[in-house]
C-alpha cells in the first residue's frame, strides 16, 4: 500500500504504454480481476520498456511486486530475476516490517536497492509539515533504511550500497500526483522543496509534475545507481549459482556472454488460456530463440521453446530471440516449475529460491462433489508449481487434502477463490496449525530388531543446539552443502556450538534434523545406509506424538549388527525398524511440540494502545516493545499462529477500525507443556489416529 503499482504506472506512461492522464489511476500492472476487486497486488507483473535518459536509450525490465506479506513468495522469486530494486516507502507511515522483509529478500539475492519516499504530498496536505520538518522525517526514514541495509547486506556490499540523498540514490515524490525530486535533479533544474510545498498547497499538481516528472527523476536514479545485468552478474552469479565459476558456462554467465550457452532461471509459471503455460525466466547467458531445445535441469527433461516474448503487463509481445540479461516469457516448457534451471546443456542448477517465511497456515480441502477430487488434485499440483510457497499434502491415512500457505489471504487468493472460479466447489476446514515435534533432552539408547531377527539397530536422539538450528533456519547450511561440501558445513557447525567430532559424522539432514553415524566398524553399514537414510527421512516426516513433522533433532546411529547377505537386510527389514527406533528414542527424550509464532507489529492510535495490549494478552501473546510517535502507537508482539486466526477482525473491533498489523517474522517455539497433551489429542483426532498411550 505504499504506492508501488501507482509508481509503476508513471514509468509505463513515461514509456508511452498508457496515457499520462490515467497514470496513477489505471494501475496497469494490477490487471488481474482479483487484484482489481481487492485493490491490492497479488501477482508479480512484468513490463519491459524503453526509456531515453539524457539522450541514451535504456531497456528497463520492471517487475511490480505484491506488498502483502502473504504474497511474499512472489517477491522472493522476482528478486532472482532482477539486479536492482526500488524500495518504496510511504512518507507518513515510514519504514514498516514489510519494508524490512523486502530489503532482506533483495540483499539475499545481492540485488542493489535505491529508495523512493512516496506520498510526500501527504506530508504537506495532511501533516502540514514545514520544509525543515519534512527533511527531518526523510533523514529518519533514510537512516532506518540504511540500518536495514547494513543489517542484512554482506560486508562487501553494506557500505557501498547505503542510499544517500547527496548522490541521488534517494528520491522523494508523489506517485499519485506524478512528481518527484532528488538532489541531483534539484541542482540541475533549480526546483526546491519550497516550490514543491507551494504547488502542493495550491493543488497545482500538473504544473509540478511538468517541472519534476516522476518517471524522469526515477529513471535517472535507476540508470545512475542500479547496475546493468553485465555489472550485476559479476557478483550475483557466485551467490545464486554454486557451479564451477571457471567453467565455460560459469564464465558465460559472469561475463553475460550473449553468444554463450543458454542458462536461465524460471521465476514464475502462469496458466495461459491460449498458450497453456507461460514460464517467466531471467536469462543469465546466451540468447534464447524460438525453436531452441533446452534442458530442464532438476527434472532431467528436454523441451522445445515454441514462443519467446517480452512482457507488457497483461500482454506479451513475441520476439524471434532475446539475449542474456533480460526477463522473458517462454511458451513450450510445460514441465517447468518456479525455480527450475533451464540450459542448452546439463549444468549445475541455480540455488533454489528460498522464501524467508515458512508456510504455517493450513486448511484441509474436500470437494463438495467427490467426482471433483481429480480436478482438485490437478489444480493443487499446478498451484504449488506456480507458487512454491504453497505446499499441498495428501494424508495417506485419511485421504485428507491439506494445503499450506503463508497466511489466510494467501490461501484464499491463490486456492479457494480460483477453485470457485473454476466451478470446483469445495469444503474447507478452519485454518489448522502445523506444529513441529522435537525433544527436550537426550534419550537413552534404544534397540530395534528386524522382523527376521537378523538385524539389530542401536539408536538415540538429542535436541539440536540452538546455534545449529539457527544456521539451518537462516538458510546458511542446507542439504546440498551437507552432501556436497561437508568440510565447509563442519566449520560453520563447530562455530555454532557443535563438537567437531560429531559434525564430521553427519550423514544427511532432512527437515532441519540431522542423522549422525557414531557407530564404529559396523560391517555392511555403508551399503545399508541408503535404506537407513530413507527410514530417517520418513521418521522425521511424522513424529510419534501426533504425526507432525519433526524439527531440531539429532538422530544417532550408535551401533548395528547387519546380516552379511543383503537379501536378509532389504527395505522391509531396515526402513520400518530404524524409523520405529527413532520414534521410540524420541518418546524417551521428553518429546514436545514446537508451535509457529509470529512476531508482529501492531499500529493503532495512541489512546487505544491499552485495548491492543489486552488483545495481545488474550491471544497468549507477549509484548516485546512499544513505541509512540506522533499519536500513533506501534506495538511489537509475539503471538502464536494458533491465536492469529481472526486477529485482523478482532483488532479492527478493538481499535474502531484504525488498528492494523504486519508480520515481522515467523519462528517456532516450544508449546507450553500444560497445553501439549490437549493439542496432541486434537491433532490425533483430526487425523483419525488412535489416542496416545499415557507417557
Ligand atoms: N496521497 C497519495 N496516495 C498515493 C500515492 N501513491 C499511491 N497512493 C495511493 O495509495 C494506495 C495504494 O497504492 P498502490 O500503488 O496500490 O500501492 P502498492 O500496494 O504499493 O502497489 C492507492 O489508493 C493509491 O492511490 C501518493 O503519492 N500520494
Ligand atoms: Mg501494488
Amino acid at each position: 500500500m505504499h504506492g508501488k503499482t501507482t509508481l509503476s504506472d508513471n514509468l509505463v506512461a513515461g514509456a508511452g504504454m498508457i496515457s499520462e492522464e490515467l497514470a496513477g489511476q489505471q494501475l496497469f500492472t494490477d490487471f488481474d480481476k482479483q487484484e482489481q476487486e481487492r485493490g491490492i497486488t497479488i501477482f508479480a507483473a512484468n513490463v519491459s520498456m524503453v526509456h531515453d535518459v539524457d539522450g541514451d536509450e535504456y531497456l528497463v525490465n520492471l517487475i511490480d511486486t505484491p506488498g502483502h506479506v502473504d504474497f511474499g513468495g512472489d517477491v522472493t522469486r522476482a528478486m532472482r530475476a532482477v539486479d536492482g530494486a526500488v524500495i518504496v516507502t510511504d512518507a507518513v507511515e515510514g519504514v514498516m516490517p514489510q519494508t524490512e522483509t523486502v530489503i532482506r529478500q533483495a540483499l539475499l539475492e545481492r540485488v542493489k536497492p535505491v529508495l523512493f519516499i512516496n506520498k510526500t504530498d501527504r506530508l504537506v496536505r495532511e501533516l502540514q509539515l514545514t520544509p525543515e520538518q519534512m527533511q527531518e522525517r526523510f533523514v529518519r526514514i533514510i537512516g532506518q533504511v540504511n540500518g536495514l541495509i547494513s543489517k542484512y547486506a554482506e560486508t562487501e556490499f553494506a557500505n557501498k550500497w547505503m542510499v544517500k540523498v547527496e548522490d541521488g540514490s534517494v528520491a522523494f515524490g508523489s506517485a499519485y500526483r506524478k512528481w518527484a525530486i532528488s538532489v541531483p535533479y534539484m541542482k540541475k533544474t533549480g526546483i526546491s522543496f519550497k516550490d514543491v510545498i507551494e504547488h502542493t498547497k495550491k493543488e497545482e499538481h500538473d504544473e509540478l509534475s511538468k517541472k519534476a516528472p516522476l518517471h524522469k527523476v526515477l529513471l535517472n536514479m535507476v540508470v545512475k545507481h542500479l547496475p546493468s545485468p553485465a555489472q550485476a552478474q559479476v557478483y550475483r552469479i557466485p551467490r545464486i549459482w554454486k557451479g564451477d565459476e571457471t567453467s565455460e558456462e560459469g564464465q558465460d554467465m559472469i561475463k553475460l556472454n550473449e553468444k554463450g550457452g543458454i542458462a536461465a532461471v524460471i521465476t514464475k509459471v502462469n496458466p495461459d488460456p491460449h498458450a497453456g503455460y507461460v514460464a517467466t525466466a531471467r536469462i543469465f547467458s546466451g540468447t534464447i530463440k524460438k525453436g531452441d531445445e533446452v534442458y530442464l535441469i532438476a527434472q532431467k527433461k528436454v523441451q522445445r521453446i515454441q514462443q519467446v516474448s517480452i512482457y507488457k503487463g497483461p500482454q506479451r509481445v513475441q520476439m524471434d530471440e532475446i539475449p542474456a540479461g533480460n526477463i522473458v516469457g517462454l511458451v513450450g516448457l510445460t514441465e517447468a516449475f518456479s525455480g527450475e534451471t533451464i540450459a542448452s546443456k546439463e549444468i549445475h542448477p541455480f540455488e533454489s529460491i528460498k522464501h524467508i517465511f515458512e508456510a504455517v497456515v493450513t486448511k484441509s480441502l474436500e470437494p463438495a462433489n467427490p467426482a471433483d477430487l481429480p480436478k482438485l488434485i490437478t489444480f493443487l499440483k499446478h498451484a504449488t508449481r506456480e507458487d512454491p510457497t504453497l505446499v499441498s499434502k495428501i494424508n495417506e491415512n485419511t485421504g485428507e487434502t491439506l494445503i499450506s500457505g503463508l497466511g489466510e489471504l494467501h490461501l484464499d487468493a491463490k486456492v479457494e477463490r480460483p477453485l470457485k472460479e473454476r466451478g470446483i466447489e469445495i469444503k474447507t476446514s478452519l485454518p489448522i496449525v502445523i506444529y513441529r515435534e522435537t525433544v527436550r533432552e537426550p534419550s537413552p539408547e534404544v534397540e530395534e530388531r528386524s522382523p527376521n531377527k537378523h538385524n539389530r539397530f542401536i539408536l538415540r536422539v538429542e535436541p539440536m543446539e540452538d546455534g545449529v538450528h539457527q544456521l539451518f533456519a537462516d538458510g546458511k547450511i542446507d542439504e546440498v552443502m551437507i552432501r556436497k561440501d561437508l568440510k565447509k558445513a563442519v566449520t560453520l557447525l563447530v562455530e555454532a556450538g557443535m563438537s567437531r567430532d560429531e559434525a564430521k559424522k553427519i550423514v544427511t539432514m532432512s527437515n532441519n534434523n540431522l542423522l549422525i553415524d557414531e557407530s564404529k566398524g559396523v560391517q555392511y553399514l555403508n551399503e545399508t545406509m541408503k535404506l537407513i537414510i530413507e527410514a530417517f527421512a520418513s521418521a522425521v516426516n511424522a513424529g510419534p506424538l501426533a504425526g507432525e513433522p519433526c524439527n531440531q533433532l539429532k538422530v544417532f546411529i550408535t551401533d548395528a549388527t547387519l546380516h552379511e547377505d543383503n537379501v536378509h537386510r532389504g527395505p522391509a527389514q531396515v526402513i520400518p525398524v530404524v524409523a520405529q527406533g527413532v520414534k521410540a528414542a524420541m518418546m524417551r527424550a521428553k518429546p514436545t511440540l514446537l508451535e509457529p509464532v509470529q512476531i508482529v507489529r501492531i499500529d493503532a492510535p495512541e489512546e487505544l494502545v491499552g485495548n491492543v495490549m489486552t488483545l495481545i494478552q488474550n491471544k497468549r501473546g507477549q509484548i516485546l516493545d512499544t513505541t509512540i510517535e506522533q499519536g500513533t502507537a506501534a506495538v511489537k508482539a509475539k503471538i502464536p499462529v494458533a491465536e492469529t486466526f481472526g486477529l485482523e477482525a478482532a483488532l479492527k473491533g478493538n481499535t474502531e477500525g484504525k488498528g492494523f498489523y504486519s508480520l515481522i517474522d515467523v519462528l517456532f517455539e516450544k508449546l507450553p507443556e500444560d497445553l501439549k497433551m490437549d493439542v496432541v489429542r486434537k491433532i490425533r483426532q483430526r487425523k483419525g489416529l488412535p489416542e496416545l498411550m499415557q507417557q
